[in-house]
């Protein structure tokens, strides 16, 4: 297609209907569904939640009490039962649960029934180390089947898993294996990334030497590399998995047991622990990824994302194995070998929905469309974004390019906190606009509120909240549930506020805008501006540290960093790129910024609080905000001339 059409689809700002072939065969087909949540939104998930296996039925929907939610009160079910078991009984015994693709294109089909005798032995492994209801695990692997089997294993005996995504660096592991008092870690000897290994058993080896909790690290062996294994604390996966036994009997978890702790950036330095519970996240995940995906048996379906983020736990692993689905899992990056590679997959599978990021998309638009067209893509017949709002362009792309004009996008809006998707449109249903991830999932209440909490009218602008409890909802923050009320609920009482900004328009569609609170959005990663302004501090040389968003083209937002440096201490060759290693070593790569700005000062009110606003003025060249509230008005202007230079 050529640049021109493409010129005129984004000036058009047209909205794209479902098509009728694929309406006709779509999952969700008639409108009534949003009227009948609308009007009985308890009975809406009440019948959503037959479509689990519950080992005794919940008494009561939905217990309420702000801003604690109980939901399928009494229920008792299993995660992992859910994912496996229940799938045994008939044909889908045999059918592809997970298609593994290695880096290399080495290539590993586990069916249903190979995964329950993997998450079976794991589990009993887990058992034979102690591990009890209520332990917490950490998981800290590449993407590799493990995964998912340790996940779905944890769950299987009622261990909270913490999975904490394999880019994190040794300290950031650290933290995280501590707040949860974790007993074991799950890791392997390394990860493959574009042909180098990552050293998750040394990072692992670091972040225990301050993490007691921990009394046994297993190891799975997927690069080969020569690791240090120690003495009664270490174990190889493939040789406790050689003894364990067969059959691990589904521990019968309450609805509202926890099924894992996710950690995800907020304002301060110290990432919080999302608690998700059994029951209504089942119900959530399911629903929605049957529903959004318009998922089919004979679909093969592949969510690009990493199991170490929310997407992964609900889109890789909870939500598509409970719905039976056969599921993609992908170890390696878009570029490596060649910039062909998602193509590639997505011929030698014949995937049928792809789930991908913004970022992901705005890197193939580098690229050049050359290298999808060099693949048979008509496999595809929905495909999905998750992680940022995306840009139409990006947006008239992906659906030129990728989805050759057939394929249906469900922009889907959620969070870390939400467990599930909240709003995205239904394919078969929802008329489309590029750039909005339309309207909130039947029996969810989203709205775009003002300052006082009041709805705004259509047309306008505010702050994106939820109204109403909903079954995937974050229960807590672990340890903490003074944290969860002040940071979640503490605007308006009885009101969910996302962080996020939104308008929604005429026709109530709703165009999130991005953060409003101090978290950046990285490739669709949160980093806490907070925990870069700490890892900065942490070096020897700097005094104090601001860091920004600043827009980006590709990565949507990238980390910039304004540092005054100590008393006596000098800029130098070398110092920008020593602190940028010096984030990286704290937290990880994806924290890592972009530019570093060194300032003798930086512009504070009156009361000692960094305006970052003014700092995004300047870091994106635009005329400077109200600067009433500085303490000394001099400062940013300074400080803007110089940056300018
Ligand atoms: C699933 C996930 C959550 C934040 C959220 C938003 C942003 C996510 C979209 C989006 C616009 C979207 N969880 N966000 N999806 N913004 N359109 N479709 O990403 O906890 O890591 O991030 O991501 O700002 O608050 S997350």
């Amino acid at each position: 297609m050529g640049e021109e059409r493409l010129e005129g689809l984004l000036e058009e700002n047209r909205v794209f209907k479902p098509g009728a072939e694929f309406q006709a065969q779509a999952a969700v087909q008639e409108g009534k569904v949003y009227e009948e949540a609308e009007s009985d939104r308890l009975g809406f998930w009440g019948k959503a939640a037959e479509r689990l296996s519950w080992f005794r039925p919940w008494e009561k929907v939905l217990e309420w009490e702000p801003p604690f939610a109980q939901w399928y009160v009494g229920g008792k079910l299993n995660a992992s039962y859910n994912c496996i078991d229940r799938h045994l009984a008939g044909w889908r015994r045999n059918k592809a649960a997970i298609i593994f693709e290695g880096e290399h294109g080495d290539s590993r089909v586990l069916t249903y029934q190979n995964l329950y005798r993997e998450v079976n032995k794991f589990a009993n492994v887990l058992k034979s180390l102690g591990v009890e209801k209520g332990d917490r695990v950490t998981i800290y692997l590449p993407m590799i089947p493990e995964a998912a089997i340790a996940m779905l294993a944890c769950a299987r005996i009622g261990a909270p898993h913490s999975v904490v995504f394999g880019g994190f660096s040794a300290e950031a592991l650290r933290d995280r294996i501590n707040d949860a008092q974790a007993k074991v870690l799950i890791t392997s000897d390394g990860s493959f990334r574009r042909g180098s290994v990552v050293p998750l058993k040394e990072n692992a080896d670091t972040a225990l030497a301050g993490a007691g909790s921990v009394e046994h690290v297993i190891v799975v062996q997927r690069t080969g590399s020569e690791v240090h294994m120690q003495e009664g604390r270490d174990l190889w996966y493939h040789e406790q998995m050689q003894k364990a036994a067969v059959e691990c009997p589904p521990e019968e978890m309450d609805a509202e047991d926890m099924l894992f702790i996710l950690y995800t950036s907020g304002t301060t330095g110290k990432p919080k622990g999302v608690v998700h519970t059994t029951g209504g996240y089942m119900v959530g995940v399911s629903t929605t990824h049957e529903w959004i995906f318009d998922l089919k048996e004979e679909d093969v379906y592949w969510c690009t994302a990493d199991v170490g983020w929310i997407t992964g736990h609900s889109y890789i692993v909870y939500g598509p194995l409970a719905n039976g689905a056969t599921v993609v899992m992908y170890e390696g990056t878009p570029d490596y070998p060649a910039k062909d590679r998602f193509w590639e997959i997505v011929e030698k599978y014949r995937v049928t929905i792809l789930y991908t990021a913004p970022t992901a998309i705005r890197t193939f638009m580098k690229w050049g469309p050359s290298y999808p067209e060099s693949r048979d893509l008509s496999s595809l017949r929905v495909l999905g974004t998750v992680g940022e709002p995306i840009n139409p362009e990006a947006w008239i792309w992906y659906h030129t390019y990728i989805g050759r004009e057939r394929c249906p996008i469900v922009d889907t809006w959620w969070q870390t906190e939400t467990g599930m998707i909240m709003m995205a449109p239904l394919p078969g249903l929802t008329d489309l606009k590029p750039g909005s991830c339309t309207v909130p999932f039947p029996g969810v209440k989203v709205e775009v509120v003002d300052h006082d909490g009041q709805p705004v009218p259509k047309g306008s602008g505010g702050y994106l909240v939820v109204r109403e409890p909903w079954p995937a909802m974050l229960r807590t923050v672990y340890g903490d549930n003074d944290r969860y009320v002040q940071t979640y609920w503490g605007n308006w009482p009885g009101i969910y506020f996302t962080g996020d900004g939104a308008k929604w328009d005429q026709d109530g569609y709703f165009w999130v805008l991005g953060r409003v609170d101090d978290v950046i959005n990285v490739s669709g990663h949160r980093i806490g501006t907070a925990e870069v302004e700490s890892a900065l501090v942490d070096h020897p040389a700097v005094a104090e540290a601001a860091c920004i968003g600043k827009n980006h083209e590709v990565k949507g937002q990238a980390v910039a960093a304004f540092v005054t440096l100590k008393e006596g201490v000098e800029t130098r060759n070398g110092l920008v790129d020593e602190l940028k290693a010096h984030v990286a070593k704290k937290i990880g790569a994806l924290a890592r910024p972009d530019d570093i700005f060194f300032t003798a000062e930086l512009p504070k009110t009156r009361s000692g609080k960094i305006m970052r606003r003014l700092l995004r003025d300047i870091a994106e060249g635009r005329a400077l905000g109200d600067t009433t509230t500085l303490a000394d008005a001099s400062v940013v202007q300074t400080l803007k001339e110089q940056y300018q230079e």
